[in-house]
């Protein structure tokens, strides 16, 4: 499908150390400009891009071989975390084009809504949740030892409301109190490869899943 971009003026880019050889990032750039929301209140407004999204934009479209095949041929996609429902969102969003999605998120995420994994079980939503179970809400832990040595405080009670130990958390059972499949604790790495294959059989059978994976702190 050929793009009508031509009567497009083009910005200018505002990246120019960004290799564009070909000028494709600065085609993908003009055309997403070109889009016109659908709907909500912004219906009829272009799209506008923020100088992060043009830049990365830049980034995927503009360095290319010099048979002009593009440099970058697969981009990954980071949801930032959240509860659970972004993701679950983007699972929504890529069933109907048969993507397998992959949720990793802490176990302090995990805490905050776990009635999601309702939400996915009630609707058939297949996705795979990895939880990444340090046993903490471990960045405040490290937060609150940072500010502790700033102020030249001990660092001896820094568990205190950040540590999710006595007793730990089985969220391979409070997933299946959802009815969602669960597998774990895992805390031997040789029982990691066959959790994760009979999660991903789950998941590619329609349903949701949870791994629990106990790690190190970070
Ligand atoms: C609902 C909600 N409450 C509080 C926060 C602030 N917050 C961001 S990360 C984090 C700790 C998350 O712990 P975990 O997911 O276990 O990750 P870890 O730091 O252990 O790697 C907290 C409390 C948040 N993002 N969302
Ligand atoms: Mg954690």
């Amino acid at each position: 499908m050929a793009i009508k971009i031509k009567k497009l003026q083009s910005t200018a880019n505002p990246f120019p150390e960004i290799a564009d050889p070909f000028g494709y990032g600065q085609r993908a750039v003009d055309y997403l400009r070109s889009l016109k929301h659908p709907k909500s209140r912004l219906k009829g407004a272009r799209f506008e891009l923020d100088p992060w999204q043009e830049k990365i934009v830049r980034q995927i479209y503009g360095p290319c071989d010099d048979k002009g095949r593009r440099v970058v041929r697969q981009v990954a996609l980071l949801i930032p975390r959240g509860n659970r429902k972004t993701s679950l969102g983007a699972a929504l969003a890529n069933q109907k084009h048969g993507r397998f999605t992959v949720a990793f998120g802490g176990d302090g995420d995990f805490m905050y809504n776990p009635g999601a994994l309702w939400t996915a079980a009630h609707h058939k939503i297949p996705i795979l949740y990895i939880v990444q179970n340090n046993r903490a809400y471990h960045q405040e832990y490290m937060y609150l030892t940072a500010m502790a040595v700033r102020h030249g405080r001990g660092v001896d009670q820094m568990d205190i409301g950040t540590t999710l130990n006595e007793p730990n958390i089985d969220y391979a059972t409070v997933a299946r109190g959802m009815g969602v499949h669960g597998e774990g604790p895992i805390t031997d790495p040789n029982d990691l490869g066959p959790a994760l294959a009979r999660a991903i059989a789950v998941v590619r059978s329609g349903e949701p899943a949870v791994v629990d994976v106990v790690t190190e702190p970070r």
